[in-house]
Parts: structure tokens; sequence; C-alpha cells
């Protein structure tokens, strides 16, 4: 290889869309020959985002049990994994609610990692209806906090779901691009700007309060969960995962809980289905197989991130899951809230 692949690092807050503009940049790289692949990331095992990633052909790793910052080792090593088969570009995203990327995870890349891999200008992404959620006077102080860190370490800024044309917020940092995995409208802009290679990612060091910070990732519950279910008698993928994303945002709307972003994947003999919902009372997204027939066996993934007890997410989940018609079978659910963040390395400067 020429060169040294490009690390293109995609954060923003939970539900941003992040895997899904990762997802449509590969698909336009790919039409240019560009190979790409991704590393994924969370506070626990099970991803729904890895599965789809992988579902679309798209080389993956992943690093779990914690955020970049504190499991660089494996970020790293999932780098070097990925490495061997030859991309050009890795897209990287941090878990929604990590912050201070610059000092823990860009300037270590860039201090150990020189003429191994490159970094693009780091990327952080807005969903305007979140900002606008998370901007208000009534949002949680500690997550509104979080997110303005997130923004404060941007190189680029990218409104994102522009084809949805909502208001677009007063940011606290002005937006470099609007764009929309979906129509793939200014994909093709932000990517030039990343790719260009005039700019090195992590130009700004935050000052930030710890505490703080990590009162803002344990204001949100946390819950992973997957199993193998048997429909009795057959079902269709959407009528797994359909009913119970239903069920779950009723649930989570009448208990007044914010949903930072729920999201279950299903894969079944016939095909694989992805839906999820952002906030409680949104009609799921959904993508995959809409058409896929029934089947007796399912693969299903659930991952939630809400401002609740995580507790109370494993009993509305459980319920939710148990209404359907057939058993589960090794179900595992992990339920938690993060624990502080403690980053491997911080600089107090901007390397190279
Ligand atoms: N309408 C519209 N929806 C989008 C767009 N991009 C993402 N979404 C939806 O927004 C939701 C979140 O997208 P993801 O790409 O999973 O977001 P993320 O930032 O990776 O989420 P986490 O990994 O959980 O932090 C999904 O339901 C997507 O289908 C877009 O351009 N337009
Ligand atoms: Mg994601």
């Amino acid at each position: 290889m020429s060169e040294a692949p490009l690390i293109v690092t995609v954060g923003g807050f939970l539900g941003a869309g992040k895997t899904s503009l990762i997802l449509a940049a590969a698909r336009q790289l790919s039409t240019q020959g560009v190979a790409t692949a991704a590393i994924l990331n969370d506070q626990a095992g099970a991803l729904v985002d890895t599965q789809w990633v992988r579902e679309q052909d798209m080389d993956a790793e992943q690093v779990t049990g914690g955020c970049f910052c504190c499991r660089f080792g494996d970020l790293a090593q999932a780098a070097e994994r990925l490495r061997e088969h030859g991309p050009e570009v890795i897209f990287a995203e941090p878990v929604g609610s990590c912050t201070d990327i610059s000092a823990t995870v860009l300037q270590p890349l860039k201090a150990e990692y020189a003429g191994v891999f490159r970094l693009a200008p780091f990327t952080v992404l807005v969903d305007p209806a979140r900002a606008a959620r998370l901007l208000a006077p009534d949002a949680d102080p500690d997550l509104a906090y979080l997110f303005s860190k997130q923004l404060e370490e941007a190189d680029i800024v990218c409104l994102t779901k522009a084809d949805l044309a909502l208001p677009v917020p007063e940011l606290p940092a002005p937006a470099h691009f609007r764009l929309s995995a979906r129509t793939g409208e200014g994909v093709a802009e932000w990517l030039r700007e990343a790719l260009a290679g005039t700019t090195i990612g992590g130009q700004k060091l935050l000052e930030i309060d710890y505490e703080r910070y990590a009162r803002a990732e344990a204001a949100l519950g946390w819950l992973n969960c997957e199993g193998d279910f048997l429909a009795d008698p057959p079902l269709p993928p959407a009528a797994v995962i359909g009913p119970v994303i239903d069920q779950l945002g009723e649930w989570l709307a009448e208990a007044g809980i914010e949903i930072a972003h729920l999201k279950v994947i299903d894969h079944a003999e016939s095909g694989y289905l992805k839906a999820a919902v952002c906030r409680a009372g949104q009609e799921p997204d959904v993508e995959g197989d809409l058409a896929a027939s029934p089947s007796a066996w399912h693969q299903v993934r659930l991952n939630l991130r809400a401002e609740a007890d995580p507790d109370v997410l494993q009993q509305v989940v459980t319920a939710a899951m148990d209404r359907l018609r057939g058993s589960w079978r090794g179900r595992r659910i992990e339920s938690f809230r993060p624990a502080p963040p403690q980053p491997v390395h911080r600089f107090r400067e901007v390397a190279g």
C-alpha cells in the first residue's frame, strides 16, 4: 500500500447518524474503488451497529467494554487488524456519550502511530431534533454540557438528517455541512473535506470537568441484549422486531422516559431487518429486507440508551420480548449506567 490508511473519526451524540453516514460514505467511496473499513465502539458487547455494518458487507471491528479513550490499546489493535486487509480509509465511530476524544484518542494516535495511520479532521454530527431538545432550558444540564463539549472539540461539525428539513438550531459551534445519509445529499462534499489531507485531525483540545462529564454519561441507562428467538408459528423479521420496538416506545413514552437511541436488529434465515427510534413516540426507521418471509429462527440484538434506571429498562425490554409468541434461547441482557471515563492517555497539547 502506498500510503498509511486514513482514520476518519465520526463522533456525535447518540443517534446523531454516525453509523448511517459511515455506511453512506463507504458506498460512495466503493464506487470510486476506495476500500474502506469501520471500527465501532460501545460500553458493552452485542452491538447492533457492528452487525448492521457487517450485514452491508463492510469490513468491521469493534471495541467493547468501554469507550475508545478507556480502551485505547484495543482501538489501536482493531485498527492494526483492519490495516492487514488494505483499506485506504478506516472510519472510527466512538460511543455517542463520549467526548474529550481529541486529547485522549486523536493526539495519542498521532504521537504513537505516526507513519502507520493518518488522521482526518475530527467530524462531529448533530441531529437537529436532538440539538433542539438538549439546548432547551429543561434539558438535563449535564447532558447539555456533554453535548456542547462534543461540538467544541470538533474540526468539522455536520448537521445530519437534512432530508427531514428540520429547523436549524442555534449551535454553540457553527455547522460546516448539512447532509443526509439517507438521500446522500452533502455526503460527497463532506468526504472531499474529510479526505483532503489538508487538516490533520484533533486541532482542538478541551477544558473539561471530568466529574460533570461522568455525571452526564451516568444520566443514561444502558441496555444491550442478544438472544435467539424461536417463533411459533414462524414469523417474518418485521413481525418480531416491529412489536418489540412499538411496545417499548409506547411504555417508555407513558413513563415519560426520554429515549436517546433504541435499535433492534433481527437476522433470520429469510433475511435481516433493523428498526430504530431516537425518541419516544417516533415512527421507527426500518432498514433491511422488509419483504423477508416467515422464519422460525431469529437472532435478535437490541441496544437501548435512555434517561432511566437500568433496572427499569431491563424490566420493560424483558416484558416486551416475552409478549412474542415463541421461546427465547440463550438470551443475555446487560444493563448498567456507564462508569466514569478513565482515559489511558490525556494529552495537554496538540501533537504533530
Ligand atoms: N431521515 C433520516 N434518518 C437518518 C439519517 N441518518 C440516520 N438516520 C436515522 O437516525 C437513526 C440513528 O442513526 P444511526 O446512524 O444509527 O446513529 P448513530 O449516531 O450511529 O447512533 P449510536 O451509534 O446509537 O450513537 C436511525 O434510525 C437512522 O435510520 C438521515 O440522513 N435521514
Ligand atoms: Mg452508531
